[in-house]
């Protein structure tokens, strides 16, 4: 690859060193990145940090003086934990190098140069549904305007309000794509009952709601794309889509991109149209479209930006329920 030998030092067979005459000639390219140097005098003094900060790095962990191997490697390990692991820091931007400094530091080698504030970004966070709470997600609903509120009183008299208006979006373990939990969004607890009416059309009394049931996140990109690094995101999940009812046009499950910088955000594409697996409705059998992956690209443009990535699923009050189940939420670079 064309290596300057003359910006590496060899001491001996058994030792040898980077200088920053090397990063400096070697690595142009580092836009808002995260440098950790688990090697020995990494950071005794700013020249080698400097040749980093100058390619493009925002912050810079290094050493200062000598340590075992296995030490630093223990260090980076640690780092590298508290960066990613949501538990104690669910926010992305509550998640940042100054914090995870604070919490690795304690050896007295560690050191941290430049930004102690960089957001690590670029992650969805508990895609996977495995933190027990929806950690990380916003629920709402929206109730229907044109549809059925969703109560009825005594025998078929419709009362319109109050909506039933709960947020029913929860995690799930009876239908999980990968480890123990994915995401339910709607009401899902009750079977339709077809015979319990003379027509498809008469509606289960307090059984579904009228409205939209959604789950969403906000997300922001990661900017390197805007410095010719990777040229797209690309957004991939999984989804269970169960119903007992029979139109798309009454229910039906939608994955939306928007933008959460205007108010209210405002859509940027739609992921996913609304969808319906066929061959449900007045039998009371059950309809459903098994585990389905969605890939989806976010065009290079949204790169640095927050997007917000929303799920969710329309019923119609009338008795005949829909869920989707949603699993292993990703976005990472590239297409
Ligand atoms: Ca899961
Ligand atoms: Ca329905």
């Amino acid at each position: 690859m064309g290596i300057p030998l003359t910006n590496i030092k060899f001491y001996s067979q058994d030792y040898w060193f980077i200088t920053p005459l090397f990063i400096q000639d070697n690595a142009a390219h580092l836009p808002h990145s995260l440098v950790y140097v688990s090697a020995c005098h990494s950071s005794d003094n700013t020249s080698m940090s400097d040749a980093f900060i100058a390619a493009g790095a925002e912050t810079y962990f290094g050493v200062v003086g000598e340590r075992f191997t296995w030490t630093l490697s223990a260090i980076g390990e640690v780092l590298f934990s508290v960066l990613t692991d949501t538990t104690n820091f669910p926010d992305p931007h509550d998640r940042t190098t100054g914090q995870a400094f604070d919490a690795a530091s304690g050896s007295g080698v560690f050191n941290l140069v430049n930004d102690s504030n960089l957001v690590v970004t670029g992650g969805v966070i508990d895609g996977g549904f495995e933190n027990g709470g929806l950690i990380g997600w916003q629920r709402n609903f929206e109730p229907g305007a044109g549809d059925l509120k969703g109560r009825y009183c005594g025998d078929g008299e419709l009362v319109c309000t109050p909506a039933d208006d709960g947020e029913y979006s929860q995690p799930a373990t009876e239908q999980v794509h990968s480890g123990q939990e994915s995401a339910r969004i709607g009401k899902w607890g009750q079977k339709y009952d077809a015979d319990k009416y003379e027509t498809c059309d008469q509606s289960l009394p307090k059984v579904e709601q009228a409205g939209d049931n959604q789950i969403y996140q906000d997300v922001k990109l990661g900017s390197g794309a805007t410095h010719g690094g990777p040229t797209s995101f690309s957004l991939s999940f999984y989804y269970d889509i169960q119903t007992y009812d029979d139109s798309q046009d009454d229910d039906y499950f939608y994955v939306r991109l928007l933008d959460p910088s205007t108010t209210p955000a405002s859509l940027i594409d739609e992921v996913m149209p609304k969808t319906l697996p066929p061959g449900a409705g007045c039998t009371g059998d059950k309809a459903t479209t098994g585990w389905q992956r969605k890939v989806y690209t976010i065009p290079k443009k949204w790169a640095g930006k927050t997007v917000r990535i929303l799920f969710g699923v329309h019923d119609d009050g009338w008795g005949d329920q829909t869920t989707a189940y949603v699993d292993d939420v990703q976005i990472t670079c590239g297409p």
